[in-house]
């Protein structure tokens, strides 16, 4: 008798799985093309998400990317892109630059931006990278350069346009620039 009623159980069991199961057949049709369709839709959305964001000038284009890296691992990135770090050269570079950090919603608290300046070669003499000449125009924070600890030798901007020398090592996001803008050449070399 015991049997027999285990037996029921079990059967009315697996009926109970079989309609469930049928029952949800429909359902994970209809998911599966939902899966696709999300699926695209964000590939979509990844192809389409620019991989910088544009600041153009008279002369010259700035990439602001999205990339961190130390200075140099920044100016490799920006040389395999066909571009340099990018060098700035008036006020109004420097504040263009820094409006589409805030429009764009860069600025982020604590974070600066690799520039093309350093001292590395010769400590004390600053030169941009992206096209050899003196930096002219400056636009350091009080008490800037200072070489803390005697490390500081590559250009970081702060998001409020404010320079910093700053140890190369640190990681800061990337800006590059389009090579040799025609003005570069204007100024002199160092003698
Ligand atoms: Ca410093």
């Amino acid at each position: 008798m015991f049997k027999l009623l285990l037996l029921n159980i079990t059967f009315a069991y697996l009926v109970f799985m079989a309609l469930g199961l049928e029952s949800s057949k429909p359902a994970e049709k209809d998911e599966v093309p939902k899966t696709v369709q999300n699926l695209n839709f964000t590939l979509d959305k990844i192809v389409q998400q620019p991989r910088y964001e544009k600041v153009y000038l008279n002369d010259k284009v700035f990439y602001v990317t999205f990339i961190q890296a130390n200075w140099l691992s920044a100016a490799e990135y920006c040389s395999s892109q066909g571009l340099t770090l990018a060098s700035i050269t008036s006020t109004v570079e420097n504040q263009k630059l820094v409006q589409v950090l805030r429009d764009k919603g860069l600025v982020y608290g604590g974070i600066s931006y690799w520039l093309s300046g350093s001292d590395l070669a010769h400590h004390g003499r600053w030169v941009w990278l992206s096209n050899g000449r003196p930096i002219t125009y400056a636009n350091w924070a009080k008490g800037q350069p200072n070489n803390y600890l005697g490390i500081e030798h590559c250009l970081e901007m702060y998001s409020d346009g404010r320079w910093d020398d700053v140890d190369c090592g640190k990681i800061n996001f990337v800006v590059c620039e389009n090579r040799c803008p025609l003005n570069s050449y204007n100024t002199p070399l160092y003698k």
